[in-house]
């Protein structure tokens, strides 16, 4: 039997191992609980496995509709709850994309390779054209070009991921292969490196939690709106009573306890909400403290991080002056590679 990779639990094959790995998170709202599970927690913990590169996307960012006199103030804030969560920038290189703007000149490059029909086929521009039908701009459209050029400028070969994410990394894999039988040998094809939470479902249960849906806990939440949000929060359709028994298998509540409570009480919960044995007041106001005990931490963090923004500012200067110069590297190789020389 092949080998498993360990992240994907998928066949190894002959795959050159994963050393380098890049992600990013947009600036469009405050940072919830599905991008900490589904993102920043994983982000922290493959830090001692990779060189990690992390990425707060504002170029991508721009292709709904946003305050651009905000946008200062998002970036700085997405980076400082990164750092809050576990983004040491002593450990990781974190950076702000538009201090790279290098990457957008690999993008027009990947353009060239890209078709046309993949782009249609991307089920993310679909959900966000119908979500933003006034900006249906061209920058939405060539999203997954700019993303290939964010992974691949520094030649990451892992991108670690949600679900949601999947089908741009299969798009990001295609250019570089195209790329790479057009021009030569230049790109790794980035392994997808799936979340251990991959799809955290919103407080509504009908669609994944998002900034922009309003079905989030955000992770600044105080505890009492944490509470209130869980109170009214999706649960097994089914159960309609209090003395009918429960389905935790399509539980929204019940997954999130999978991330935030310990195994005893998953244990003890899986069994006694399948009796009635346990209401769903009673299995939320378990999960609501959970998780303020685990968000608490972090919020002190990122209020003690808030009051020094101009560290925070320069170690992202400094991320960034290290990915320019990579970024740079490539670049001549691809302009070379395509014969966009002035000397011969
Ligand atoms: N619900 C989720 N479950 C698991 N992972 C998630 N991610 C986002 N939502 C979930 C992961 O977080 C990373 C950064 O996401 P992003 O901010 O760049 O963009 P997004 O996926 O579009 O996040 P939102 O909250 O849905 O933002 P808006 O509403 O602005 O579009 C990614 O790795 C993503 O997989």
């Amino acid at each position: 039997m092949a080998e498993q990779d360990t992240e994907t639990g998928k066949d190894k094959e002959s795959k050159p191992a994963v050393t380098r790995i890049y992600s990013g998170i947009q600036p469009t709202g405050e940072i919830h609980i599905g991008n900490y599970l589904g993102a920043l927690s994983n982000w922290v913990r493959l830090i001692p496995q990779y060189d990690c590169i992390y990425c707060v996307v504002d170029y991508h960012a721009i292709t709904i509709e946003y305050d651009p006199a905000e946008m200062p103030h998002a970036i700085l804030d997405t980076a400082l709850m990164g750092m809050a969560c576990g983004l040491d920038p002593e450990k990781c290189t974190l950076f702000v994309q538009s201090d790279v703007p290098e990457t957008t000149e690999l993008a027009w490059v990947f353009n060239t390779v890209t078709s046309m029909g993949a782009l249609e086929r991307m089920t993310q521009f679909k959900d966000k054209s119908s979500q933003h039908q006034q900006n249906i701009n061209a920058g939405l459209f060539t999203y997954p070009v700019l993303q290939a050029a964010d992974v691949l400028g520094p030649k990451a070969n892992g991108v670690p991921v949600g679900d949601d994410q999947s089908q741009h990394l299969e798009l990001t894999r295609e250019i570089a292969r195209r790329f790479n039988h057009q021009y030569g040998d230049t790109f790794p094809e980035a392994r997808t490196l799936y979340s251990p939470a991959p799809r955290i479902m919103g407080l509504d249960g009908q669609h994944k939690m998002s900034k922009s849906r309003g079905n989030d806990i955000s992770m600044k939440d105080e505890p009492d709106a944490i509470r209130k949000k869980l109170s009214t929060a999706f649960t097994d359709p089914d159960r309609k009573r209090r003395t009918d028994p429960g389905n935790p298998d399509v539980c929204n509540i019940f997954s999130l306890h999978n991330s935030f409570s310990p195994e005893d009480q998953i244990e003890m919960i899986n069994t006694e909400c399948r009796s009635a044995g346990i209401g769903c007041v009673d299995c939320k106001k378990m999960l609501a403290e959970n998780m303020i005990a685990e968000i608490e931490p972090i919020q002190s963090r990122y209020h003690d991080l808030v009051v020094h923004p101009d560290e925070a500012r320069d170690a992202l200067k400094s991320g960034a002056s290290r990915i320019k110069s990579m970024v740079i590297e490539t670049l001549d190789e691809v302009r070379s590679r395509l014969g966009l020389r002035t000397t011969v």
